[in-house]
């Protein structure tokens, strides 16, 4: 059988301690099997390290490279986080474009071919992950790769008007066809990108999502990425027998908790959820005193503006929602941007009565199937869910909210605030199936089962 060999930005090494929030590393260690390679930046700055460093860890080799300072801030900093990652989350308000920083993307993305290359044997089956690497594989065919090359986008993928606002739109659209499957976690993503490239490519695409494109056949696909159910579960039962737990149950004195956690991000939507907490005590009074919010909010990308933007807002509006509502011995959001332990966040998750996924877009959405995981049957709480994220079309039981719409998200935590039993069970069973059956081993095995010649 072919080796895998698995490109993504950032290699999550088993040996790293400190907890990262972060999903595609989540979903990509969970899926990954002995005999598997997996290449990319090892989060280092330096001048050395051109030359891949070998780890091994399980039978599985990690391959790491290292950024120079000014690859650091045109590639990951400037264009993926400052140009790319807006865009493609419909924020053209966010999109700060420069050319320097486009060229800086493109040579990150040939030194990653270049480095990679001398590493795969013939037979390897290639598989690119997210939008930091889009022009790997046209870089690597550049070079006369041969074998077969995949790539999965992780977010969301963009329609041709918003496509068409970033100056280097096209080529990138050009590089995705050097791939021999382009996927996506749903139909509308991948529909996105076929409407891009019958738009600005002037392809036909077939029946079955695929196309040809200079003389070579791009396969398109909707692969909705999934976690060990299983597994998350039963830490979030270990862990409410845990120390944590215990803490912050006591810390509840009975009150419901509604909880949040996601990287600290405009994509996610926290300035709205907090707006949204705001109404609900504003409009259902008697939820104070009687309900907590607990916002966990791990700090990501602090180099980029707008995430120090974002953090200042959200600083500012807790503490105006907090210092209009709170009593001396209450208060309506604990609000943190430290990681917690992937342990402790499931053991709180089991504690929520609410979970509340609000983000304004998003490719899939992990937190959401994990929420669903980590309840327990005998008194499962409720997931609310924005139905901007991926997983919305997976979890249909879930109270499906529009973000932007405070009054509506009030109106949901109200409406679970206040569910009976028999409902949230019953909501539960049916989300428990879908997330039950999206493992991370189907959603590889889908990808591969496309990408094998
Ligand atoms: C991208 C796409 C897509 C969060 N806070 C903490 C923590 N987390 C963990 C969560 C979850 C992961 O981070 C976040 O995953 P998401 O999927 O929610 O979001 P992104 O990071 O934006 O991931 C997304 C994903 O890729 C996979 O394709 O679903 O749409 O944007 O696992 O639990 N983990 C720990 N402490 C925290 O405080 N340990």
């Amino acid at each position: 059988m072919s080796r895998l060999v698995i490109v993504s930005n950032r290699v999550q090494i088993p040996s790293e301690k400190a907890p990262r929030a972060g999903g595609l590393a989540v979903a990509l260690g969970a899926g990954l099997k002995p005999g598997t390679l997996w290449f990319g930046w090892s989060g280092k700055r330096g001048t050395g390290g051109r030359t891949p460093t070998l780890h091994e860890a399980q039978g599985v080799t990690y391959a790491t490279i290292d950024l120079t300072d000014k690859e650091y801030h045109e590639f990951y900093v400037g264009f993926s986080n400052g140009a790319l990652w807006p865009l493609l989350h419909y924020r053209l308000d966010f999109l700060d474009y420069f050319r320097h920083e486009y060229e800086g993307y493109r040579g990150v993305n040939a030194y990653f071919a270049e480095t990679l290359l001398p590493l795969l044997n013939d037979d390897d089956l290639v598989w690119v992950h997210d939008y930091q690497l889009i022009t790997t594989g046209a870089e690597m065919r550049e070079r006369g790769a041969q074998h077969r090359i995949g790539f999965f986008l992780h977010i969301p993928f963009v329609p041709p008007e918003i496509l068409d606002a970033l100056p280097c739109g096209i080529p990138l659209l050009r590089a995705l066809c050097a791939y021999d499957v382009v996927g996506f976690h749903i139909d509308d993503h991948k529909n996105a990108f076929l409407a891009c490239v019958s738009a600005f490519l002037d392809v036909t695409p077939d029946e079955d999502g695929s196309f040809v494109y200079e003389g070579r056949r791009v396969q398109t696909m909707s692969d909705p990425i999934g976690i060990d159910a299983e597994d998350f579960a039963a830490t979030a039962a270990r862990s409410a027998r845990g120390a944590e737990v215990r803490r912050i149950r006591e810390s509840l004195f009975s009150r419901a908790l509604v909880i949040g956690a996601d990287r600290l991000d405009y994509s996610k939507g926290l300035p709205n959820r907090f707006r949204a907490f705001d109404q609900l005590l504003e409009r259902f009074p008697e939820h104070r005193g009687t309900v907590s919010m607990l916002q966990v909010a791990a700090r990501s990308r602090e180099d980029v503006d707008r995430y120090q933007q974002l953090r200042r807002t959200l600083d500012r509006l807790v503490g105006d929602i907090n210092g209009r509502y709170s009593e001396f011995d209450w208060i309506p959001i604990r609000y943190m941007t430290r990681a917690l332990s992937r342990k402790t966040l499931a053991g709180f998750y089991r504690v929520a009565r609410v979970g509340l996924v609000t983000p304004l877009r998003d490719g899939m959405n992990l937190v959401a199937k994990e929420y669903v995981a980590a309840q327990s049957s005998a008194d499962p709480g409720v997931l609310i869910l924005s139905r901007f994220a991926g997983a919305a079309y997976e979890l249909r039981d879930a109270l499906i909210v529009n973000p932007f719409d405070a009054d509506e998200v009030a109106e949901a935590i109200n409406q679970a605030l206040t569910m009976e039993l028999p409902e949230r069970k019953e909501r539960w069973q049916a989300l428990r199936e879908v997330v039950w059956a999206g493992t991370p081993e189907r959603f590889t095995e889908t990808f591969l089962a496309a990408l094998r010649p």
